[in-house]
């Protein structure tokens, strides 16, 4: 049986990553319609990856007999100034993520919770791609700046990513 404030925090954590499933398809319809379908894709491919992250806490609630309770979501951001700005918010906001895990590991601890504290150390792996992932997006957005053609060419790239 899982604990009171464990539970708690796990409930917190779904709606988080539920959250940046919702911010990432903004940003996909974003750039859908910037005509960037290569990043759509990528974004589109991450949302469902997030819903993913959300379901392994959510079958770790229910494995151990807590009670799964849903909880309202921010309305994401609708608009960027750029592919960059998105990027950089995506990239804010996975150091974020990263931030409540750590969290979640403190506090697995203090409740000498052992299964959620090794259910969590695969995100705190996950984090470490998310944040890079999304830090190199932004890296080579930096590097092209406004250059339409080189925009296009990590449109490409970007869309190229394994579904
Ligand atoms: Fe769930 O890793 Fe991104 O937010």
């Amino acid at each position: 049986m899982i604990g009171k404030r464990i539970e708690e925090a796990l409930n917190a954590q779904i709606r988080e990553e539920l959250s940046s499933a919702y911010l990432y398809l903004s940003m996909a319809a974003y750039f859908h319609a910037e005509g960037l379908d290569g990043m759509a894709r990528w974004m589109r491919l991450q949302a469902k990856e997030e819903v993913a992250h959300a379901m392994r806490i959510f079958d770790h609630l229910v494995e151990r007999g807590g009670r799964v309770s849903l909880q309202a979501l921010p309305e994401p951001a609708f608009q960027w100034d750029s592919p960059l700005a998105a990027f950089k918010a995506a990239y804010e906001h996975e150091r974020y993520i990263t931030e409540r895990i750590d969290e979640l590991v403190v506090l697995a601890r203090e409740e000498k919770d052992n299964a959620a504290f090794q259910m969590l150390q695969w995100f705190v792996a996950e984090q470490v791609e998310e944040e890079d992932q999304t830090r190199k997006a932004v890296e080579l957005l930096e590097r092209v700046g406004p250059d339409g053609r080189g925009i296009l060419m990590i449109d490409q790239k970007l869309g190229a990513r394994a579904g």
